[in-house]
């Protein structure tokens, strides 16, 4: 089955036979690099990799060609809408605009969950991970990775008491990438340390078995410290902890990303306190990956800050090769997890990476002033692991509360996260192994006395599930009540009768968004915001964000409302479509057919503003292309714009019209016809009418060849021009 483009993806068709679907392929994969110099349009880019198949390029790539060059490193998208089956929509539309890393994170902590589970049981809170839903979305990405000709990446989280289950889960089901990390566990969700780093060697053992890249949890302390720029020396040590422990159970450095995170942002003097920390941890941390997030501690409900601060972050990552661009973006501060935000985040990413395409080879980062700086980062974190060691190692210090501590090390606050050694969820779980353990499964971490000369483990016992995937048992949903099945009878049905319904997040959802400025107070703007949603019909008004714009002259808010309405897709009157041409091609034509113009204002018509806008190259006017013009001015006589057209052999005549008492414009337009048709140049002359009234029926009913009204620009009546003249040859 592909998909394609003009069609929605059918998410009934991925859930049929899902129960014998196997993973296209299984490991992470990188962008296939292009060469330094490579051209793309007319440009050369230093830093891109293979375009895509079919995608969608950034705004303004309609001036360029329509050039869609990606940038060599990966970006990621964090889709967790807490439905699969949406969230496989949007997973689709990242990927045109440029992710190939797709991070889902459930809307319940997946790690407050002691084992597998198969359902979706959303009325326990949240949806946890399950065998469907990852081979849903991993059968989907392999369709959708044929569609734009990249391979993407699938991510979620290896955490919790179940960590390693579910790390055997992800290999089996191809799961690409994974956060996993003991001390998540134990800081954030209160798992007992020993437990938690048992649990990690074999989880990480398992990982690296399927190629998964991991990232850590170091980020957290930044989102959890209430002065995330306190804990840079930590940071550095949770990297190295975590590192240094993965390598130890056997994963590759290049398959071992730490999860990297500006400590602070404006209006603190957030790029020399970022940089400087982003330049320690490359220093520190050569040969293995990066992966940058943006801060979720400082995402504000505002859009435009949020893209803001990604800019600024984003920039850091280029000046300091980070490997994976995560764009979590305004979602996490908003909780509206909508489709357009995680839009606007990969394009965000896409667009900076690409406007900053070879700028480390323009700057030169200043030795003098870095140096110093670095050092003594790097000897913050190197005293902290001293000290680690001195207490009598890791467990005691996490006892101690040497973590989140609020302090910039070596000073300390006293208000660190304390996880007990002999304490937690899991505590005494585990068991030495009997000398003669054996277990006859595949990578497997720690002591095994498997016999000699077998080759794999699971030849004891005739394969096992990551060696024979027919052992894989997939339980579909238990919960006839609550499950995907249940929830697409609606859609399905809607889909059918053709209707129309906006959405945000879920199909059928019917949440629009509305912004306004109410000019008062905060609060009583947003009591204004809400009712004027309510008078307008809508549903459940929520105001989403704010912007002050003064204490008492206004305030701009978003509200969110859902529409309690559906639309009928077959009585919908289409708009027409202006026939527009690449501009290209428009240059090309009349650098071919050189082509004059005589244009002014008709009758006593002093308006003359449109018409120079049309003319004008400043705005994109016809002489942008190359067509010459001679302006007549205003209140022109209809005879004169005839015999102009024939002193300067001009083509095609443009005539402005804006007042329209007693239909004076109709009258003028026809005149201009007839006098045309008298002095026998009809045929070789075009006469096209523009004015705010003006339509194409109107002029054409007045005997012109074209009309255009308001929101025209120069490209379209260019446009037309090339298409008559075309014709005319
Ligand atoms: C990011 N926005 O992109 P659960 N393990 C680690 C984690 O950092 C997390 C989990 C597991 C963030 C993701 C925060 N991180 C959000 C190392 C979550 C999540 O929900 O506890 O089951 O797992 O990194």
């Amino acid at each position: 089955m592909a998909l394609r483009k003009n069609e929605k993806l059918a998410v009934e068709k991925i859930l049929e036979d899902l129960e014998n679907y196997r993973p296209k392929r299984k490991g992470w994969t990188w962008r296939k690099k292009l060469p330094k110099g490579t051209t793309v349009g007319h440009f050369q880019y230093d830093q891109i990799s293979e375009p895509l198949k079919n995608s969608v390029p950034l705004p303004a790539a309609h001036y360029f060609g329509n050039i869609d060059p990606q940038p060599d490193c990966v970006i990621t998208s964090e889709i967790a809408s807490g439905r699969f089956e949406d969230d496989i929509r949007r997973m689709r539309m990242a990927a045109w605009h440029g992710a190939d890393h797709i991070m889902v994170i459930r809307t319940l902590g997946q790690s407050h969950i002691d084992g597998l589970i198969e359902g979706t049981p959303e009325g326990i809170g949240g949806i946890p991970i399950t065998r469907k839903q990852l081979r849903a979305s991993r059968k989907a990405l392999d369709m959708i990775e044929e569609e734009v000709g990249r391979p993407i990446n699938f991510h979620s989280y290896v955490s919790g008491i179940a960590g390693p289950e579910i790390a055997v889960l992800f290999a089996e089901e191809g799961v690409n990438g994974a956060h996993q990390d003991p001390q998540y566990n134990i800081l954030y969700r209160g798992i007992n340390p020993v437990r938690s780093f048992v649990d990690a060697a074999v989880a990480k053992r398992i990982m690296a078995s399927s190629g998964m890249l991991q990232i850590d949890g170091a980020h957290n302390a930044n989102a959890s410290a209430k002065r995330a720029w306190k804990v840079m020396p930590e940071l550095l040590v949770q990297h190295a902890l975590n590192c240094a422990y993965s390598v130890k159970a056997g994963m590759n450095k290049e398959n071992i990303a730490l999860s990297t995170v500006p400590p602070v942002s404006a209006p603190a003097p957030e790029f020399k306190m970022n940089f400087i920390y982003a330049l320690t941890l490359r220093e520190l941390f050569k040969g293995y990956k990066f992966r940058a997030q943006m801060n979720t501690r400082y995402i504000e409900s505002d859009l435009i800050d949020a893209t803001r601060i990604h800019v600024l972050d984003t920039l850091i990552s280029r000046l300091t090769s980070a490997d994976v661009q995560s764009t979590i973006t305004p979602d996490e501060g908003r909780n509206v997890p909508w489709h357009v935000n995680s839009i606007k985040g990969v394009e965000t990413a896409k667009h900076t990476l690409i406007a900053l395409d070879g700028i480390k080879d323009l700057l030169k980062v200043n030795e003098e002033k870095v140096r110093p700086q670095i050092r003594e980062l790097k000897m913050r974190a190197i005293l902290f692991m001293e000290e680690i060691l001195q207490v009598g190692g890791y467990f005691q210090a996490a006892e101690d509360g040497f973590f989140v501590d609020n302090g910039f090390y070596p000073e300390r606050a006293g208000d660190g996260i304390a996880r007990p050694k002999d304490g937690g969820l899991g505590v005494n779980t585990v068991i030495p192994r009997d000398q003669d353990y054996m277990a006859p499964v595949c990578d497997h971490f720690g002591m095994n006395n498997l016999p000699d000369r077998i080759e794999k483990p699971c030849d004891l016992i005739k394969g096992c599930s990551l060696h024979s995937p027919e052992k894989i048992q997939f339980i579909n949903e238990l919960d006839e009540s609550d499950c995907v099945a249940k929830r697409m009878e609606p859609i399905l049905k809607d889909r059918v009768a053709n209707a129309v319904i906006p959405e945000v997040e879920w199909a059928g959802d019917g949440w629009i968004q509305l912004d306004m400025t109410i000019p008062d107070k905060e609060e009583y703007a947003e009591a204004a915001a809400i009712e004027i949603a309510r008078r307008l019909g809508l549903e459940e008004p929520v105001v989403l964000g704010k912007t002050v714009l003064h204490p008492s002259e206004g305030v701009y808010l978003e509200v969110k409302a859902r529409v309690p309405f559906k639309l009928d897709r077959n009585s919908l009157k289409l708009p027409e479509k202006p026939y527009l041409l690449e501009e290209e091609e428009i240059f090309e034509f009349f650098d071919k057919n050189p082509t004059r113009v005589v244009a002014g204002t008709v009758g006593n018509d002093e308006h003359s503003v449109g018409i120079r806008e049309i003319l004008d190259v400043k705005h994109g006017g016809i002489e942008k292309y190359g067509i010459k013009y001679t302006y007549l001015g205003t209140s022109v006589p209809p005879e004169k714009f005839i015999d102009a057209a024939l002193e300067t052999d001009a083509r095609v005549i443009l005539i402005s019209t804006i007042v329209t008492h007693n239909d004076v414009h109709v009258a003028n337009l026809k005149k201009i016809h007839e006098l045309a048709i008298e002095k026998g140049v009809r045929d070789r002359l075009m006469l096209i009418a523009g004015g705010t009234q003006i339509t194409n029926e109107l002029a054409v009913s007045a005997g012109m060849d074209a009309g255009f009204g308001r929101g025209t620009h120069g490209i379209h009546v260019a446009s037309f021009l090339v298409r008559k003249l075309r014709r005319n040859k």
